[in-house]
């Protein structure tokens, strides 16, 4: 499951979007041991998935979900920045809430409403924790070689030094072109620069519908703009978190007289599976209906994995037809009829909208 860390300045807006993502009646639990992380479930909306629920009338019908990560902000002199990075360690990819908006109620901790500065420091925290984290490894490296009690891969140490000489120069991880045998070198230290970003531009009302790119232009963050695993999008938050209490077809209605044809929500999670490569595929049945998320490339065994490690461990094959198939012939016994549902086997990389049934054997 998709999990996401929402990072930003004090008072930037992030409780407000986390609210706006989180409005389930999961939402909002807060992790053991640990009170200052707010941890809660989004809804993904899927409209494939109420079409096969009104076909199969299932019991019930499970949407996909995304953690989102809440956590404040350092208050008082010279801080907004994170109190603790170590919730946001485990994410799959970090929220940067950016205040835009113009509010003399709300106090900024720099005093002026400055997003280009705002999500450079912000940068600069992950690059500084990271840093951190590259170089005690490489002393400790360093340390167990002079004792002669290091066994390790020295390409570990190769890209551990590319890394830090990036970080160095300012380089968010995220920047660096690295192959999949140094990803993998990597993964275990959950470099949060090197998390894909979503900055998402909490802005006024009145520019609620400005298109990204154009908003990362007039507040000087262009470069961000088709950056390496960045993508950027607009909401305001407030606004929209007021509208999302009504009801659906007076939210609707509010939502097209700010010019969005969309819930913050809906925009949010589109952009977060955009930038992950993330896909849904769905199962179905009397007793539910359900669509789970997973990355692309994902083999059916793993997305069998989701649904239950028994699936994945007894796993045989995968039958599978294409949601656009199945609501084309309106039943599965139809699709049957006409060779649309494909038998496969562990090795399939599942498809966007695919429906599978796994057989397996325990
Ligand atoms: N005008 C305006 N106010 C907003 C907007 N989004 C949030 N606010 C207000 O800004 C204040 C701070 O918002 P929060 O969501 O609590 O900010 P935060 O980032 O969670 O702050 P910390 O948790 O303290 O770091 C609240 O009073 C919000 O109502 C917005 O889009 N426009
Ligand atoms: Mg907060």
């Amino acid at each position: 499951m998709l999990r996401a860390g929402l990072i930003g300045l004090a008072s930037a807006g992030k409780t407000t979007l986390f609210q706006l993502l989180t409005r389930s009646p999961e939402g909002g639990v807060r992790p053991a041991g640990r009170d200052d992380a707010t941890v809660g479930l989004a809804r993904v909306p899927d409209h494939r998935l109420d079409r096969l629920t009104a076909m199969f009338s299932p019991r019930k019908h499970t949407p996909a979900t995304v953690t989102f990560v809440d956590m404040a902000s350092r208050h008082g002199a010279g801080a907004g920045t994170l109190v603790d990075v170590t919730p946001y360690r485990t994410a799959d990819a970090l929220l940067h809430v950016v205040r835009c908006f113009a509010d003399d109620t709300v106090p900024h901790p720099a005093e002026s409403v400055d997003p280009g500065r705002d999500v450079r420091t912000m940068e600069d925290e992950l690059i500084l924790a990271d840093l951190g984290v590259a170089e005690r490894r490489l002393e400790r490296i360093e340390k167990d070689r002079r004792k002669g009690a290091w066994k390790g891969d020295t390409a570990e140490i190769d890209v551990l030094r590319r890394c830090a000489d990036a970080l160095e120069g300012g380089i968010p991880l995220r920047a660096l072109e690295l192959d999949p045998g140094d990803t993998k070198r990597l993964r275990g230290f959950q470099f949060l620069s090197a998390k894909p970003l979503l900055l998402v531009l909490n802005v006024d009302e009145a520019d609620a519908a400005v298109p990204a790119e154009e908003a990362l232009r007039s507040t000087g963050l262009e470069a961000f703009a088709g950056g390496p695993a960045v993508r950027a999008l607009t909401v305001c938050a407030k606004i929209e978190l007021e509208i999302a209490e009504l009801e659906p077809e007076d939210a609707a209605a509010f939502l097209a007289d700010l010019g969005l044809r969309e819930s913050g929500l809906d925009r949010v999670i589109r952009a977060a599976y955009d930038l992950l490569g993330y896909l849904s595929f769905f199962t179905t049945g009397e007793d539910e209906c359900r669509a789970w998320s997973i990355p692309a490339g994902t083999v059916a065994q793993e997305a069998a994995g989701e649904i239950h490690s028994d699936l994945s461990r007894g796993f045989i094959r995968a039958e599978v037809v294409a949601y656009r198939d199945l609501v084309a012939r309106g039943s599965l016994a139809a699709c049957r009829k006409h060779a649309e549902v494909r038998l496969e086997g562990k090795e399939y990389a599942v498809r966007d909208g695919d429906v599978i049934n796994v057989r397996f054997a325990t």
